[in-house]
């Protein structure tokens, strides 16, 4: 079952801004308290910017949209709760379990309520070394067939960049750069790759999501938002963390699902902090970036 809170139902049937926000950043992507300080702070920043947040997540078998400061605070601190992408929703409805929603899983919900753009920190993408282990992550088909706009800061080097953008390209999902004509790599502005287009501003977001509408193409676009200068880390520090991750990962065998978080939490640990220091500054800043382009598309309708 879906269940809308009555100020974000109200929003979207009035054609006002509703920016959605997933829930494995906070339960899987960032420690606690962190999590939950930056979940809250995200929806402010979105509030601030004069759009409603609409933090996403599963109770109880029921989708939530629109969860409260008390569910966030829940998601935050109970170990345990699932990682559910498209795959887990039949069973975690079924079953009527706890389970935080991915960006795949979140565009799935989003998209039945009704919200046109979703606000995330980083997508999951073609990992290194998919050519033999075919981690390749649903959140790619998501974008494929789910309308849904989605605003991250690019992909990490934890995935396999080049990759990820052939099989977008392939899926047709359009790749964008926020003011600039680079592939953001989360961390840092800069991935030596290039976007498919650059948009100027919040106007021109909203022009290419809402002509993807009228002709009926169906399927996500992907906005990618440079982290800015000031909270960048520097790429030797990061990239070393980075390999240094992979490598304990391989040691220790982890695969399928438990990939990315594993890699952000060690990520986190090898940088002392710093690494989560990035990925909280980043998601604010795209949370404003989303805001201001949702505003923006309401006013075309
Ligand atoms: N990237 C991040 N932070 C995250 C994730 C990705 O920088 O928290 C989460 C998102 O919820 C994304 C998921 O949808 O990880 C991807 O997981 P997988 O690779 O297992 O599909
Ligand atoms: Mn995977």
């Amino acid at each position: 079952m879906l269940k809308i809170n009555p100020e974000v139902l109200k929003a979207v049937r009035e054609n006002r801004p509703v920016v959605a926000l997933e829930s494995t950043i906070i339960s899987h992507g960032m420690p606690y308290p962190k999590n939950v300080e930056t979940a809250l702070a995200v929806e402010k920043v979105i509030r601030d910017h004069g759009a409603i947040p609409a933090t996403i997540g599963i109770i109880n078998g029921d989708a939530i949209v629109g969860m409260t400061p008390e569910e966030i605070e829940l998601f935050g601190k109970t170990k345990g709760i699932l990682k559910a992408s498209r795959r887990d929703l039949p069973v975690v409805y079924a079953k009527k379990l706890w389970a935080a929603t991915t960006v795949a899983t979140t565009m799935i919900i989003a998209n039945q309520a009704g919200i046109k753009l979703f606000v995330t920190g980083g997508i999951g993408g073609v990992h290194r070394g998919a050519q033999e282990t075919m981690d390749i992550s649903a959140d790619l088909q998501e974008l494929a067939k789910t309308n849904v706009t989605v605003v991250c800061a690019g992909a990490k080097a934890i995935l396999d960049l080049p990759l990820t953008l052939e099989y977008l390209e392939t899926m047709g999902v359009p790749v964008l750069g926020y003011q600039t004509e680079e592939l953001p790599a989360f961390y840092t502005a800069h991935s030596g790759l290039k976007v498919d287009y650059k948009l100027d501003n919040a106007h021109e977001a909203a022009l290419t999501m809402h002509e993807k509408e009228i002709n009926n193409l169906s399927g996500g676009i992907l906005i990618t938002n440079p982290i800015p200068e000031e909270y960048s880390m520097d790429k030797k520090v990061i990239d070393a963390a980075i390999d240094k991750a992979i490598e304990m990962m391989n040691e220790k065998g982890i695969k399928g699902k438990e990939t990315t978080p594993f890699l952000l939490k060690t990520i986190a640990e090898i940088t002392s902090g710093d690494s989560l220091e990035s990925n909280i500054k980043l998601v604010l800043n795209n949370a404003a970036v989303g805001a201001e382009i949702i505003k923006e598309y309401c006013k075309l309708k």
